[in-house]
């Protein structure tokens, strides 16, 4: 056979008994595919690899834990969610990744995630293994003393599965400040102790500075090190953002700061279109419309003339988000929420940067789509490691007693994204993908954790 027969029945092969082994887990498949294609070389080169069988194992979840949260809502009645924590691989360090509350949560996208995790927190160079979590919870429109009372039960089960050295969760979708302090509160009560056991605490009570900022500002020094890379900068740019979540926010801010113009931003009820610009005074505002008042984006239109509000349109087979002219798009949503068609509007745009701040935004057919058409990409496992880095930071804080000031964890932040990056290009390099991070993210994160798990033999 030749090579790409061998390559094509490896691959059938796999992915056919990984989507048995996983019936109906669509975003699981997805992502277990994009790494799988892109270590297929490494693979190849490394009989080690095979003989072990570090990929069929690297898929399969440590463990899953799978939970009833019942709690009662401010009228009295009883209601019941799902609560997981899906502990994928703790090869290099404990667990460690964010909790979602979010209605879509499922089985399948909590193990997405925590794959994705795995590599992503390879590359941060600290020791971390990978896990995810979260519940079909949804806190919007919910009181505080609901969301209170929900993270108290969800910690009630969780903190039986998690500890300083075992799993030290931290946020994601539907889980800041507010949600990690109540679970916070919950686990030192049940515990009896003052650990570092959560990540994203508030800086008076054990919590880093930086951290809130560290992946949208990460986000924006990797893409500034990728244009750097091709003698560019950000400066004078015109951004598309999606989202208006935490890591919306601060990737905007930073933005801003290295000169760069942002013209929208959204949430799951549409976005709005600034062509003035969203400048700082314009983000304090939806800073506070999102983090304190927990408004809607469209509120931004009738705050300022210069903007447009746009409703989201489920029915449509594309984002208009991503039809405006940019030179560079973040998306930082949510999964899939920019498709072949989005890419193709970019594309036709002369968009030249697209990075990930949320995780998978791109499907695989807007990835081909951009690669093909050589616009630089950079996948969300590098180019947003820089909110999971910060945790890592806050861990040593933890361990050691330290509070570090603001620029010394900025400083580290940023030499930890220059080595992401870096890393990620030698690693392409290697395997003849020049200038292909998202090989190269996938490649150098597949090969620390596949070379730590033959060491430490079958498991
Ligand atoms: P937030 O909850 O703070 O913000 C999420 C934003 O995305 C909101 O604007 C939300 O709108 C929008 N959104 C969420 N779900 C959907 C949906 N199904 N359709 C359209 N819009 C949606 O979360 P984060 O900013 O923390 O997370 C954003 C992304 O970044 C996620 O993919 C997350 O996994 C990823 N990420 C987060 C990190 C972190 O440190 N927080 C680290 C690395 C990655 P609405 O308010 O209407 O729900
Ligand atoms: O997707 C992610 O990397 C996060 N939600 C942050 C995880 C963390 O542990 O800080």
């Amino acid at each position: 056979m030749e090579n790409g027969q061998v390559q094509r029945v490896m691959e059938d092969s796999f992915m056919n008994r990984l989507k048995k082994n996983s019936p109906g887990e669509s975003e699981f498949h997805q992502a277990v595919y994009e790494v799988y294609e892109s270590v297929l070389p490494v693979i190849e080169r490394h009989e080690e690899y095979r003989s072990n069988q570090v990929l069929e194992r690297i898929v399969e979840p440590e463990r899953i834990v799978s939970f009833r949260v019942t709690w009662m809502d401010d009228n009295g009645v009883p209601q019941v969610n799902r609560g997981y924590r899906v502990q994928m691989n703790s090869a290099i360090g404990p667990y460690k990744g964010g909790l979602r509350f979010h209605p879509s949560v499922n089985q399948s996208i909590l193990k997405f995630l925590g794959f994705e995790q795995i590599f992503k927190n390879a590359l941060t160079s600290l020791p971390l293994g990978g896990g995810k979590g979260g519940s079909n919870f949804d806190p919007k429109g919910k009181s505080d003393g609901e969301v209170m009372r929900f993270c108290q039960n969800f910690m009630l089960e969780l903190s039986k599965h998690i500890g300083h050295r075992i799993d030290i969760p931290a946020g994601d979708i539907g889980v800041g400040g507010r949600e990690i302090g109540y679970m916070y509160g919950m686990y030192r009560k049940i515990e009896n102790q003052f650990s570092g056991v959560l990540t994203g605490k508030g800086v008076k009570w054990g919590g880093s500075l930086i951290r809130p900022e560290a992946t949208g500002y990460g986000l924006i020094y990797f893409s500034q090190y990728m244009l750097q890379n091709i003698g560019d900068s950000l400066e004078g740019k015109t951004c598309i953002v999606s989202g208006s979540g935490n890591v919306a926010q601060y990737a905007i801010e930073k933005i801003l700061e290295l000169g760069g113009k942002v013209i929208t931003a959204s949430d799951s009820s549409g976005y709005i279109l600034d062509e003035a610009g969203i400048d700082s005074d314009k983000l304090e505002y939806i800073k506070a419309l999102k983090n304190e008042r927990r408004g809607r984006i469209s509120e931004y239109a009738d705050q300022y003339a210069s903007a447009t509000f746009f409703p989201a349109d489920r029915s449509a087979d594309h984002n208009p988000i991503w039809a405006h002219k940019a030179d560079c798009a973040f998306p930082c949503a949510t999964q899939n929420e920019l498709n072949a068609h989005d890419a193709n509007n970019l594309v036709q745009g002369n968009v030249m940067l697209v990075a990930e701040g949320a995780n998978m935004p791109c499907t695989p057919e807007a990835i081909n789509i951009l690669r093909d058409n050589g616009v630089m990409y950079a996948p969300g496992k590098a180019s947003n490691a820089g909110g999971v880095a910060t945790s890592g930071l806050e861990m040593v804080q933890n361990y050691s007693g330290s509070h570090w000031t603001s620029e010394e964890v900025d400083r580290r932040l940023q030499v930890i994204m220059k080595n992401i990056h870096d890393n990620c290009l030698h690693a392409a390099q290697t395997y003849n993908s020049n200038n292909d991070y998202m090989s190269g993210a996938n490649i150098a994160g597949f090969i620390k954790v596949a070379d730590a798990m033959i060491a430490q033999g079958l498991l």
